[in-house]
């Protein structure tokens, strides 16, 4: 990208955002986009993926044009590389969803061994299902008798799996599973193909660019099938499973007269055990002393995803808002675990009254105050924390505040166990939907915000056009707060839709755009489809789906990317990553992987192509069904 400066205009298609980015620049206070700026260009070989700094004979820049500069030090060339580069990006990803997946199993195992008083079972129901689906017998047990088997179930899949493979893995269609095992991708252990692929990537291990890139899928595999989905599945077991409820969301939902806290970061451990404290009418009581009307809790990124989908907390933005937030002058406090945490955050707290309080032993930020959680202390320690911002509420600077007007409605909650029950029980109406073409397809539109591009801007346009088309788009992460804020989950933006999905919506009394949960909650995506598949004796590459990232920047986005591409989903991405240096690598991406796992990658950074270009792999699917 050139380096010129951008009109506030093109960072942001939001009113809310745009009056933020006015405040901070008249406030002197420097955001993302300033430092974007200033970063630009970036530096070239990085970008490509061909700098190399795996050992100290380097740092290497590889220059595929020049002779005498195509290798680095050990002879590792263009393809050798990026493969490297990109293999260990995903292996970070997967290792970033999968260790918060193991925060939930030793959660799960405390509750089993009685260890806990602050967590319970919520759902009872759902952990005899699990259970059960996964071989234990719950039969006469109690509770935390299965939730101790399950959990040491869990941690075998962390190590070695049972049979090396992962408990999941039961979920997939029979042909998903033997084309795995033909390529040697299934997944063994969710930490075993994380470590493999840093092992893998060291000098002189594994020196095969295609060779890599297969253990990235494997690796992503061991996140989708692995951590994210042990993760979605405990969190619903502990917390609820969510099921379709009202919210709000944009930073319309801060409150000029309450105490502001807001939640970030990923985990629901941290996050619900706030909300049960903030909702304790002593604290409430304590508030009102203050001279608040009352606490309002509302989230950030996927924490408050989680929040929203189980307890309809409100949202009060995605990514590229969590420093808006602060320059409102109305949040007393920001609470956060761990992911997507912008460590300006901090710098930007000490310019207001807002305390920045970190809670994870992982996640330590420089000038925040820590107070660690753990499963033994969550709760006096949550109390703690909601004490705190009562009392930071007490220094704000009224005269600071300013919070746009107006949130926007949105529904929430639809686990699929939620979308099971709206359809009576079985996938069978909504199979019965797309054979008939009312839905001709489904698209999960995830992810990030980036501030390369105009934010939410391609998230909004690409879902208005796939509803137009008949396709029903679920969403998660920080596509929520986009889907969201442009009304499009709401049951009436199916006036949006085409007369299909249209029609299919207003029965059923739903938004074209279902939310289903937080980043891991992606694991929800590709169990529907198994559902799907198995429902249709076909593989999940033969389904009229599609995946599309369309404003991401994380590793962990990555990770989703490769592991919706190797489940056979056709996945587009609004930017590429640090791939291009390579040949190989790029061209197996964006067609090459088709032949080995059914899928592959496509970018392009304008909505309406990604559109027809989702479209046409749908409707090449429809007809491959005998649909059209
Ligand atoms: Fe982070 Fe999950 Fe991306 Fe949002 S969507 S910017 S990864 S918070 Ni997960
Ligand atoms: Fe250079 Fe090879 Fe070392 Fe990488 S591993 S820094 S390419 S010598």
């Amino acid at each position: 990208m050139a380096k010129e400066a951008r009109g506030i205009d093109d960072l942001t298609m939001w009113d809310d955002a745009k009056a933020m980015l006015r405040k901070a620049e008249a406030e002197g206070i420097e955001t993302v986009w300033d430092r974007l700026e200033n970063q630009t260009p970036h530096c070239k070989f990085c970008e490509s993926g061909l700098t190399c700094q795996k050992c100290v004979m380097g740092p290497c820049r590889i220059i595929p044009t020049n002779e005498k500069k195509a290798r680095g030090v050990c002879g590792a060339d263009a393809d050798l590389t990026v493969a490297r580069n990109f293999g260990r990006f995903v292996a970070a990803g997967a290792a970033s969803h999968s260790d918060h997946g193991r925060d939930l199993v030793e959660t799960l195992a405390a509750i089993g061994a009685g260890e806990t008083t602050d967590y319970v079972i919520k759902d009872g129901d759902k952990l005899r299902r699990i259970a059960g689906e996964l071989g234990i017998d719950v039969d006469g047990k109690e509770d935390k008798a299965v939730a101790a088997e399950l959990a040491d179930l869990f941690v075998r899949d962390y190590g070695f799996g049972a049979n090396k493979k992962l408990a999941f893995l039961s979920r997939l269609p029979k042909q998903r599973l033997e084309l795995w095992d033909k390529l040697g991708i299934a997944p063994r252990g969710v930490d075993w193909e994380v470590v493999e692929m840093m092992h893998r990537t060291h000098m002189g291990v594994d020196c095969d660019a295609v060779s890599i890139c297969l253990h990235a899928a494997r690796t992503s595999l061991s996140d989708g099938w692995g951590g994210s989905m042990i993760a979605t599945e405990i969190s619903d077991i502990v917390f609820g499973t969510p099921s379709p409820g009202k919210a709000e969301v944009n930073l319309g939902v801060l409150k000029q007269d309450h105490v502001n806290i807001l939640v970030h970061g990923h985990s629901p451990i941290v996050s619900e055990m706030l909300l049960a404290s903030a909702r304790d009418p002593r604290f409430i009581q304590a508030a009102k002393s203050a001279g608040a009307e009352g606490i309002n809790v509302a989230g950030l990124c996927c924490t408050g995803n989680e929040l929203l989908m189980r307890q309809g907390v409100p949202l009060a933005g995605n990514h590229l808002m969590t420093e808006l937030t602060i320059v409102t002058g109305a949040v007393d406090m920001m609470v956060v675990d761990y992911q997507c945490i912008m460590p300006s955050l901090v710098t930007i707290a000490q310019c207001y009254h807002t305390k920045f309080v970190s809670t994870s032993n992982k996640a330590h930020f420089t000038g925040a105050e820590h107070v660690e959680f753990t499963y033994r202390n969550a709760r006096e320690k949550a109390d703690q924390v909601v004490r705190m911002a009562i009392e930071a509420f007490t220094e704000r600077d009224q005269s600071r505040v300013q919070i746009p007007e107006g949130p926007m409605s949105m529904m929430t909650g639809f686990s699929n166990e939620a979308i099971l029950g709206a359809l009576g029980g079985t996938p069978d109406p909504l199979i019965e939907a797309i054979k008939a073409g009312k839905v001709r397809g489904a698209v999960g539109i995830v992810g990030c915000n980036n501030p390369k591009l105009k934010q939410d801007y391609v998230h909004v346009n690409l879902a208005k056009e796939l509803i137009k088309r008949d396709v029903l788009v679920l969403c998660t992460g920080c596509a929520t707060s986009a889907l969201g804020k442009a009304g499009l989950l709401m049951p009436e933006a199916a006036a949006e839709a085409g007369a299909g999905l249209r029609s299919v919506c207003e029965s059923l009394g739903i938004p074209p755009v279902l939310h289903v949960g937080s980043c891991v909650d992606n694991a929800r995506i590709i169990q529907l489809c198994a559902m799907l598949a198995n429902a249709l004796g076909v593989d999940i590459s033969d389904l009229p789906v599609a995946a599309s990232a369309p404003e991401w920047y994380s590793e962990k986005a990555a990770a989703i990317g490769m592991y919706a591409v190797a489940s056979g989903i056709y996945t587009h991405l609004g930017l590429p990553p640090n791939i291009t240096g390579s040949d190989t690598v790029t061209q197996l991406a964006l067609g090459g992987l088709n032949d080995v796992v059914g899928a592959h990658f496509v970018v392009e950074s304008d909505p309406v192509k990604a559109a027809e270009l989702i479209d046409l792999r749908i409707q090449s699917k429809r007809v491959a069904l005998g649909l059209e």
